[in-house]
Order: structure tokens, then sequence, then C-alpha cells
């Protein structure tokens, strides 16, 4: 399927579609899920490179699950400093799944090569790479994208009731560049993360597959819809499997890309002083 994006075409926010060689055909109006069925006009066609590429779906809620992924199951185990800790163990194996706001209006999200933030009050920060879903008319998955839920791990770590503090903040959210709606749900996807300082020296790099999610994207989402008034375009985190040691923590200027295969590279830089 084409790939959906969303640029600013003389100074007008457009969907597109994704051409072969980065072009962009520029379409009549900016709706992204229209985009994605195929509906509009293309008025233009220009280079990605000479466009700004805006966040692909101004969505108006952000949902993320938490603890899909083993990997980020042991992490919290690690982290948590009460004995509220089994809440970890437990929701992994649960029916239910772990569900949060992480936002909405796009108050805190940002776009592919937008600035993250992590909070004043956190000494410990780090990016969570995770598949995004986007949420239909009739509350059902329509498409993927790329998406970072920034966290903080020594606040959520104190409490478990802390966990929206540490994820809900200015700059806690990025998601793009591109929707995708899927010919094979369950088709398998690589997830990479790799973080460089403002030098351009790495400073972590790993890679999990969508495989070792231990839900699927259509469970996650019938959980976020019942008996729940999900607006269409809502996108759902759908949890990170990869967790940088625990000597690293975010900092000013670190850039951190999140690529997944068959979606693009999300690429943003941590805001702030050094
Ligand atoms: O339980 C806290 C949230 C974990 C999370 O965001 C994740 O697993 O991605
Ligand atoms: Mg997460």
């Amino acid at each position: 399927m084409t790939p959906v994006v969303r640029v600013r075409h003389a100074g007008t926010a457009r969907a597109g579609w994704l051409q072969p060689g980065d072009r962009v055909a520029v379409l009549d109006h900016d709706d992204p899920l229209a985009a994605l069925q195929g509906r509009g006009e293309v008025i233009a066609e220009a280079l990605l490179g000479r466009l700004e590429l805006l966040p692909p779906i101004e969505a108006p809620e952000i949902w993320c699950a938490g603890v899909t992924y083993e990997r980020s199951r042991d992490a919290r185990l690690e982290e948590a400093a009460t004995d509220a800790r089994d809440v970890y163990a437990l929701v992994y194996e649960a029916d239910r799944p772990e569900l949060f706001l992480k936002d909405a209006a796009m108050r805190r999200t940002v776009g592919p090569g937008g600035t993250i933030r992590v909070r004043r009050d956190s000494g410990w920060n780090v990016p969570e790479p995770e598949l995004g879903v986007v949420i239909g008319p009739g509350g059902e998955p329509v498409a993927v994208t790329v998406g970072n839920d920034v966290s903080s791990r020594d606040i959520e770590g104190a409490n478990p009731l802390y966990i929206p503090q540490a994820k809900i903040f200015a700059g806690a959210c990025a998601i793009g560049p591109a929707l995708v709606a899927p010919e094979d749900w369950h088709a398998s996807r690589t997830i990479r993360l790799r973080i460089h300082d403002a030098d351009g020296t790495e400073l972590y790099a790993g890679e999990t597959s969508t495989t070792k999610m231990r839900r699927t994207p259509h469970e996650l989402v019938s959980w976020v819809v019942r008996d729940n008034p999900v607006p269409a375009g809502t996108v759902l985190l759908t949890g990170t499997g990869l967790v940088p040691p625990d000597d690293y923590t975010l900092r000013p200027g670190h850039r951190v890309e999140v690529a997944i295969d068959g979606i693009g590279t999300l690429v943003n830089t941590v805001g702030g002083d050094g």
C-alpha cells in the first residue's frame, strides 16, 4: 500500500502519497484517513526533502499499551522500587492489557524531526520504540505508523500509581513519518532503535521484532474501544520490546531514531539545555 504522509505545501498542511524516488504526490485535502483509502486529487508533486514533513495524522487521542513484551516486563520488575512490582508480571499474563491515555489533541506529541523532551523532575528517561496502530471510524485498526513513548523510568519505578506522570508531559510522544495500511497485519516487522549524542557518537543500538509481542494489534485495539467513544484517527502505541541498559538516560541533544520495516524511520532530538 502507498504510504501516506502529511506535508506543508505552499503554506498549507496537506496529505500526500509517498512515491518511488522519495517524491510526494500532494493531495487537495488534509485527511490522511481518506488518503489511505485512495481518495483525493493530486495537486502537485515534490521531492520529500523539499517539503516540511508533519505528523502523519493529527491524532485526537493517543493511547499506549504497556508490558506487551517480555523485555518490558523484565525492565519494569528491575526498576520497581516498591513491593508493588507484582503488578507488571500479573498484567503481562492477564487477558486485560495495561492501557493508558498518552495524549489528546496532539498537545504533547511531535512529528518527524520534532523535539521530544524529558521531565525536569526525572533523572532517568528513555525512548520507547513502538509500533503505532491508527484506529478507523468503526473502531478498527486501519494503518500502522512508528511511535516513541518517551518515559521516565525513575518516576514509574517509584510507584506504579505515578505512571501518568512518568508518561504524560510536554514532548513525551512522537509519531511518524508515514501511515501504511498493512496487507498482512500478522507480518513480522523488525523494530530498531538507535541513539546518538550531539557529536554523533552511538550510545545505543538494538532491535526486536513484533513477533515477540504477546498480544496482537487487533486484540489491543479491541480493548481500547471497549465501551469507549474513541474518535477516528486515534493512535495506539503497542508497547516497547527494547529497553536501553540501566545506565542510559536521554539527555538534551540526543538523537533518537526508531525504524520499523515497511513503514519508515522516525527521527527526533531531545530538547532542553545540555
Ligand atoms: O507499565 C508501564 C508502561 C510500560 C510501557 O509503556 C511499555 O511496555 O511500552
Ligand atoms: Mg511504552
